[in-house]
């Protein structure tokens, strides 16, 4: 009962008319693990990469409970509201044990969800070649293909997600909570360094107070670290995704961070560098996974890791010892 496979101009014209399955499919063969279906994949992204290019490109992170899919929710009406098309990947570290946590980010954007102007799915958060954000990167371009002017990648603030999203969007927006000065030191500075845009979100009622307040000292903060993006000064806004405040200024800091890039040249640049990486990082795992596969690898790694943990070879060693001939002959 598999459904037939569509063909390549099928899928091509599928996405270029902006058809929701078509878009579905294309980002399901672009995150396969199938020799075939990567190959199908690859060959669509070349026949659609006229159309890619165009749209802001926004990643969004910030602790649990920050209110980003608030956030999402409210900024995504308001520009579909204004004629914007908006595609939103969730990239969620939970999603791989609990088989996919989509309907309660869903539930949590309940109007953008449904309406016909926006598009949400989940990004796999595990096993793939090239790591995790790469593999959103292909899903965000064929959002743009699509025809989605706007791509909203959310990802949990938890580590180094935090630096993988920085690296396959154009800007990087991080998503605060009003907190007083020791909650201030236990955000991490990394993710405070890649950030283009600071918000402040539950500038309201109670809370609107503080919001203002922390938003003064992560100023203050910014004084101290090396812009995120050259001749850029990150601006710290507060907002209010649940009562709507807020959302024309963090989308015109979006929009103006996206100007400074194209006037700089950064954006492409920016672009560039992205695709050198991906490059250097896909080789790297690509070729390990294949000495991973080599017949008696497995045994000779093992004994390699004792080698060097006795201290009877060096590390370089047992790295040549595993990469050359005989290494990967060994077991057999
Ligand atoms: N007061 C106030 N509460 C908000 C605001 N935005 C979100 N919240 C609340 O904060 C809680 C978390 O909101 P979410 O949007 O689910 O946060 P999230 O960052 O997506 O959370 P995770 O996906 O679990 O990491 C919810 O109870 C929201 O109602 C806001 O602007 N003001
Ligand atoms: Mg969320």
């Amino acid at each position: 009962m598999t459904p037939r496979r569509p063909s390549l101009a099928e899928l091509v014209d599928g996405v270029r008319t902006g058809e929701r399955a078509a878009l579905s499919r294309a980002i399901t063969l672009a995150e396969s693990r199938l020799a075939s279906d990567q190959a199908l994949a690859q060959e669509l992204m070349v026949a659609l990469s006229d159309r890619i290019g165009g749209a802001v490109r926004i990643g969004l992170t910030g602790v649990p409970g920050a209110g980003k899919s608030t956030t999402i929710e409210a900024l995504g009406l308001w520009l579909i509201e204004r004629g914007h098309r908006v595609a939103v990947l969730v990239i969620d570290p939970s999603s791989a044990r609990t088989g996919g946590s989509i309907l309660g980010d869903k539930t949590r954007m309940p109007r953008l969800a449904v309406a016909d102007a926006a598009y949400i799915r989940p990004s796999p958060s595990a096993g793939v070649l090239g790591g995790v954000a790469w593999r959103t990167r292909e899903a965000m371009l064929l959002c743009e293909a699509a025809g989605f002017d706007v791509v909203i990648v959310e990802s949990v603030g938890v580590g180094q997600s935090e630096s993988e999203l920085a690296e396959i969007v154009d800007t990087f927006c991080l998503l605060l909570v009003p907190a007083g000065g020791d909650e201030l030191q236990g955000i991490k500075r990394g993710v405070v360094e890649l950030a283009d845009v600071i918000a402040v979100n539950k500038a309201d009622g109670e809370l609107a107070k503080a919001a203002r307040r922390a938003a003064g000292d992560y100023r203050h903060a910014l004084h101290m670290l090396p812009p995120a993006t050259p001749g850029w000064s990150t601006p710290v806004l507060t907002y209010s995704a649940r009562e709507g405040t807020g959302l024309e200024e963090l989308w015109a800091a979006i929009g103006a961070h996206r100007a400074h890039l194209e006037a700089s040249g950064q954006l492409r640049a920016r672009r560039a560098e992205q695709q050198r990486h991906w490059l250097g990082r896909l080789l790297a795992e690509t070729v390990l996974a294949r000495f991973r596969a080599r017949p008696g690898f497995g045994d000779a790694y093992a004994a390699a890791e004792r080698a060097v943990a006795d201290g009877t070879m060096t590390v370089p060693q047992a790295v040549a010892a595993l990469t050359g001939d005989a290494g990967g002959s060994a077991g057999a």
